[in-house]
């Protein structure tokens, strides 16, 4: 039932139990970007885990008291602690495990990245280092990254061309060990938007 390449909990499945001591849990999608960002924060910061990959064609009755809004990813504490809302769980993953902080320790540069996100879609241009919040890869590199992997997917390689700020960023991004792990084949990507957007109930485990 748990595992990264386990098939989708829908309507009519019981509710998993509670969590395991030393373990987080992570409610999710295998092709949502949104959850991909959890996902990448857990690699980057090495977080035991598990994974209950949810049917969001055919959504659970439980996951709604997981999340009111009905979406992916959710955490889940062995304490019964429930986090939602991708840019909520990433900060909560930094600050509750150790190792290294992705989010700035300083409160302007925080306030700096989280800024980034929200103005995402028009940051391209304004970036003077590799990575957007410095010379190492940090929590905005990871916020953003899961729809610059699907720009193969989309056909918009071609962005890249009068980019080379972008490209740099794109390549130096694919050399990170979180986003090796996390990456996702475009031929599965096609196989999942296919089927997801004809409302397939198939679609969320397209592939196993
Ligand atoms: N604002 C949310 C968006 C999450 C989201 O839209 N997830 C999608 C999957 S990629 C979902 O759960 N969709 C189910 C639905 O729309 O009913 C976040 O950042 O976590």
């Amino acid at each position: 039932m748990a595992g990264e390449h386990a098939r989708s909990l829908g309507k009519g499945s019981t509710a998993p139990g509670p969590v395991p001591q030393g373990l987080i849990r992570v409610y999710s999608m295998r092709f949502c970007p949104f959850a991909e960002r959890t996902h990448l924060v857990l690699k980057a910061k090495g977080i035991k885990h598990e994974i209950i990959n949810i049917n969001l064609k055919n959504k659970p009755d439980w996951l709604f008291e997981k999340n009111p809004f009905g979406l992916v990813p959710i955490l889940e504490t062995s304490k019964g602690q429930l986090i939602y809302e991708s840019p909520v769980t990433c900060e909560y993953l930094d600050e509750a495990y150790p190792g290294k902080k992705l989010l700035p320790a300083d409160p302007y540069e925080r306030a700096y990245q989280k800024m980034l996100l929200e103005r995402f879609s028009k940051i391209l241009a304004g970036c003077k280092t590799v990575f957007y919040g410095g010379d190492s890869v940090s929590m905005i590199d990871y916020m953003i990254w899961p729809w610059f992997e699907r720009l193969e997917f989309f056909q918009l390689l071609d962005c890249l061309q009068h980019t080379p700020k972008l490209r740099q960023w794109v390549e130096a991004m694919k050399k990170d060990p979180a986003v090796k792990a996390t990456m996702t084949d475009v031929q599965m990507l096609k196989g999942f938007f296919e089927l997801y957007a004809k409302n397939s109930p198939e679609a969320c485990d397209y592939g196993l």
